[in-house]
């Protein structure tokens, strides 16, 4: 049987899936690219994915996966034992959704936005102004999700997913420094995250 192929790209939220597929124990083929720089490996990309993001994900019977929290809950039905989602007469499901959903659906397009402001408003006043409005909108909503997550998880006792995006996506703008003087309730859950050797090895292979 063919398997999993996961199209990523160093430091990207193709680690979060990477991490989920290790902890999940699915075996997985990494094919990392340059996903903005034209050439083959993004035509490729843009073909598979024609908003050219990471992580796209091929199932091993060729159908294709894209959005992280998407690939996340299916990586869920092919494994339920490794615990990335709570099931669904856990009361923590509530929550896992309501963060997954704010992490994936308000936060990530914040970089969507933020990260090249000039390829949306042309370079300028205007780039700028969405540079500084994502940033905003970026820290307070981290700020509202600091308020809502537990100890030593997100969930509280419970590893989940979610502590997979905080791990990664807390080295992201503005950067781990800023999530321990602000957020250091989610600085905390990357670090516990982080003890996990999955977590560690996707950590080392993506952010040194
Ligand atoms: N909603 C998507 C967002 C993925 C995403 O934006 N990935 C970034 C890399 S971390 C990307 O590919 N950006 C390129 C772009 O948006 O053009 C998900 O959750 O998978």
């Amino acid at each position: 049987m063919n398997e999993y192929e996961l199209i990523g790209s160093p430091g990207c939220g193709s680690a979060i899936i990477e991490m989920a597929m290790r902890i999940a124990g699915i075996p997985c083929r990494l094919t990392d690219l340059p996903y903005l720089e034209p050439g083959p490996g993004r035509d490729r990309l843009l073909k598979l994915n024609p908003l050219g993001q990471v992580p796209t994900l091929v199932l091993p019977d060729g159908r294709i996966m894209t959005e992280s929290a998407a690939i996340l809950l299916h990586l869920h039905d092919v494994a339920p034992q490794a615990g990335l989602v709570p099931s669904a007469s856990e009361p923590e499901r509530v929550t896992f959704l309501h963060l997954l959903l704010r992490i994936v659906g308000a936060v990530y397009p914040t970089f969507t936005f933020g990260d090249d402001t000039a390829k949306w408003t042309l370079a300028g006043p205007a780039a700028d102004r969405l540079r500084d409005t994502t940033t905003e909108r970026r820290t307070n909503l981290w700020r509202e999700i600091n308020a809502l997550v537990g100890a030593p998880h997100a969930l509280g006792e419970q590893f989940s997913g979610l502590d997979l995006y905080i791990t990664v996506m807390s080295r992201w703008w503005p950067g781990p420094d800023w999530f321990k003087e602000h957020c250091p309730a989610l600085a905390a859950v990357a670090l516990q995250a982080e003890k996990n050797p999955h977590v560690a090895a996707v950590l080392a292979r993506h952010f040194q």
